[in-house]
């Protein structure tokens, strides 16, 4: 490289893949407990921490559920979306590269 052709030393590329954050709306309709059921069903987390960020949600408008694979991301954004229609509440997840 450079104009003497000499090849300098860079450091490896470890290229690790994007990561993307899974992220939960707030609307007016669906229930505090459905909210509560699907942090403990599609992201493992115990009652209380699922209470914990339900609350975030209804307070700040949206919140991180977690973060993942681009293909993890999206089976968790799918299985989110059809468990709420299926139930006819319009909660809305979305999600954005890191
Ligand atoms: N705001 C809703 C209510 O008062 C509760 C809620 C919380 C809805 C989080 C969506 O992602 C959400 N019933």
């Amino acid at each position: 490289g450079g104009d003497s052709s000499v090849a300098l030393q860079t450091r490896p590329k470890t290229k690790r893949p994007p990561m993307y954050k899974v992220m939960l709306l707030n609307d007016d309709y669906t229930p505090m407990e459905f909210v509560v059921q699907i942090l403990e069903r599609f992201f493992g987390m115990n009652h209380s921490q699922a209470f914990e960020i339900m609350l975030t949600v209804h307070k700040k408008g949206v919140a991180v559920v977690g973060v993942f694979s681009h293909e993890i991301a999206e089976t968790k954004v799918t299985q989110v979306m059809d468990f709420a229609r299926r139930h006819q509440h319009p909660l809305q997840c979305t999600m954005e590269k890191e």
